[in-house]
């Protein structure tokens, strides 16, 4: 799947729009939300365009294992390895951002 001109998260990823890096490897590029909810929030993405994460599980589920295990590490650092993994899926879901990202909602105990 290419980069979409328009997407947003390409963007970020290229170093075209500016974002609070925590992360970046080869593959995946991690950053603060702008609109954090709650006191560590970070997006995790791959580099390579896929529109949700069913996409991405389809093409590549060793990226989406990879993303998984850099949430890890970053809730590791940040609040003993506790942490709230979302994807949201679809807009009726709340997905606004059509690049797939996991939210990693950690630094604090969590409402449940
Ligand atoms: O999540 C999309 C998320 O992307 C939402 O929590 C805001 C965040 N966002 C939007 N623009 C930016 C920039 N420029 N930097 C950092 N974070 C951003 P969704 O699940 O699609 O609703």
């Amino acid at each position: 799947m290419s980069a979409s001109d328009d997407c947003l998260f390409c963007k970020i990823i290229a170093g075209q729009i500016p974002s609070g890096k925590v992360y970046e490897d080869e593959t995946t590029y991690a950053f603060k939300d702008i609109n954090p909810k709650a006191k560590v929030h970070v997006l995790i993405v791959p580099k390579k365009h896929y529109a949700n994460v069913a996409e991405l599980a389809a093409a590549d589920p060793a990226e989406l294992a990879h993303i998984v295990s850099v949430a890890q590490n970053i809730a590791d650092e940040s609040f003993h390895g506790a942490y709230r993994l979302v994807f949201n899926t679809g807009l009726d879901a709340g997905q606004t951002v059509f690049h797939v990202h996991a939210h990693v909602l950690t630094g604090e105990k969590l409402d449940e």
